[in-house]
């Protein structure tokens, strides 16, 4: 059985204390691999090899960092076929999905930075004749970067990419559910020839290696995407020491349907938006809320397709509802769902457990479930399901729908379907939440801000926002007389 490694100071290493988990493919709900069970003796290693890497590659110049970063990328285009093929088996997502979305987007994140740092302008405030100021964006050093199992090349790139190109160098924890990527990602780090200690990566369980990375003094930010809860825990360490902070945590959004939108459009859409990845992105759109004079039709329409969509091997190109990603993650879906029949939700389709015949009999699988009828209060509507459920709500008018939309303590994403730019603008204003899609879902373009608020984090990602949370501010102010 494989095992994987560390990746520290540019050497692939077993964990000092020689321990490992066991890492489930969740298809076939079976052991197919062994992962580090590291601790902070392994966090400490990773971290001076990033502090003896950091003055020279915080040195060197934008292209020289550019350059390396580009070829990562390459590389990850060039090893697309076995990249998909470890995602979908360590995630249970359709390989389809993890060749089209997942492994394209790492290597756009290792690029977009790459050329983002190359095009960077900084500020200059000028004093009339008194004076100039410049502001000087400067890396900070030895960064943290803790991140996901739901797109976990995808995410974990996310991070590094902006944190390298900044110039610091990098601690980071991959999930411990997840792990098989980041470390065929390390050996294409080996190759793209980045220096030893630039990107260290330790794998195992959260308190165990993700709290050290949180707690060690000299790891002055983190940036982290998890759970809300998890989110919590690492601010109570943080906080109190001054560390610079990125949280993105979960969502609950809403997805809201007027009777002037294009139907068709946003019925296959919020297909899209309540199922890919079996409903295991914090942007899924798991509260449909629906205009109530076209409710019967968009509800038939959904029923329709949602009832055509193939569930089963990842493996197999038609799959387009895989495997949860662990035995644990599918009964908190189940108990979710006996939630929402306990609650009076009617079930209109979905609901249990399902067991393809052949060789994913024993993967960890759940129907896409479609619920109406609960209050727009309940738990169902409330709480992050994170997988394949949604419910369908009717509402009669603006102010019933924005009250529905943000009475969670979540406020990630929100999506509008509608044809008047009025209403869109206006409820745009209104909703609380850190991203609006209008008429479209997970449309993204990778320099404007990503993130939440309220309970769905602090902060933003992406292209500038990105940089500067990588990067502290000196303002050098120069008298001209
Ligand atoms: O996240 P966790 P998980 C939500 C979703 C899911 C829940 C938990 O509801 O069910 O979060 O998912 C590391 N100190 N989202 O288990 O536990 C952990 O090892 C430091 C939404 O993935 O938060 C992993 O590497 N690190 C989210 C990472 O944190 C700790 C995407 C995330 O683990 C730690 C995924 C600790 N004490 C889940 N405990 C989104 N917004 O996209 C764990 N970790």
């Amino acid at each position: 059985m494989e095992k994987i490694y560390n990746y520290i100071n540019g050497d692939l290493v077993k964990p000092k204390e020689d321990a490992w988990l066991e890492n489930y493919n969740p298809a076939i709900g079976e052991v197919y691999s062994f992962i580090p069970d590291s601790d902070g003796q392994d966090v400490d290693s990773a971290y001076k090899a990033a502090q003896e890497a950091f003055p020279l590659w915080s040195k060197k110049t934008l292209k020289e960092r550019s350059d390396v970063l580009q070829k990562i990328a390459d590389l990850i285009i060039k090893n697309l076929d076995e990249l998909s093929l470890a995602e979908s088996i360590d995630n249970g997502k359709p390989l389809a999905l993890a060749k089209k979305v997942d492994i394209p987007r790492a290597a756009t994140n290792m690029s977009f930075f790459a050329t983002a740092i190359l095009h960077e302008n900084s500020d200059t405030h000028q004093m009339n004749q008194l004076a100039i100021n410049y502001t000087l964006r400067k890396p900070i050093g030895v960064v943290g970067c803790i991140s996901p199992w739901n797109l976990p090349l995808y995410l974990f790139t996310w991070k590094i990419a902006p944190a390298l190109a900044a110039g610091n160098t990098v601690v980071a924890k991959p999930s411990e559910v997840t792990p098989m990527t980041a470390y065929l990602f390390s050996k294409i780090c080996q190759e793209a020839g980045l220096p030893k200690g630039v990107l260290n990566i330790v794998h195992g369980l959260g308190p165990k290696v993700g709290e050290p990375i949180t707690k060690h003094a000299n790891i002055k930010a983190i940036s982290f995407t998890g759970g809300t809860e998890t989110g919590r825990k690492i601010a109570a360490i943080a906080a109190p020491m001054f560390k610079k902070l990125s949280l993105e945590l979960g969502g609950k959004n809403p997805n809201i349907v007027f009777a002037d939108c294009d139907l068709d459009k946003a019925v296959s859409t919020s297909v899209l938006s309540s199922f890919s990845n079996q409903g295991q992105i914090c942007l899924c759109g798991s509260r449909i809320f629906i205009e109530r004079k076209i409710y019967q039709d968009f509800k038939n329409k959904f029923l329709d397709k949602v009832q055509n969509l193939t569930i089963g091997d990842p493996l197999e190109n038609t799959t387009k509802i895989g495997a949860l990603v662990s035995n644990d993650h599918m009964q908190k879906v189940l108990n979710h769902i006996q939630i929402a029949n306990d609650d009076g939700g009617v079930l209109l389709s979905g609901g249990k457990q399902y067991a393809p015949e052949g060789r994913c009999e024993n993967g960890y699988f759940v129907e896409p479930t479609v619920f109406e009828g609960l209050s727009y209060n309940c738990a169902t509507n409330q709480e992050e399901i994170f997988g394949p459920v949604v419910t369908l709500t009717p509402f009669d008018n603006e102010d019933e729908v924005i009250n529905y939309a943000n009475s969670t303590k979540y406020g990630l994403s929100a999506t509008v379907w509608t044809k008047d730019l009025n209403k869109a603008n206006r409820m745009s204003h209104l909703l609380q939440s850190g991203i609006v899609w209008v008429n479209c879902w997970l449309v993204r373009d990778l320099r404007t801000p990503f993130g939440g608020v309220k309970e769905s984090g602090v902060g933003r990602e992406g292209g500038a926002y990105a940089l500067n949370f990588f990067t502290e501010t000196t303002n050098v102010c120069i008298s001209y007389d």
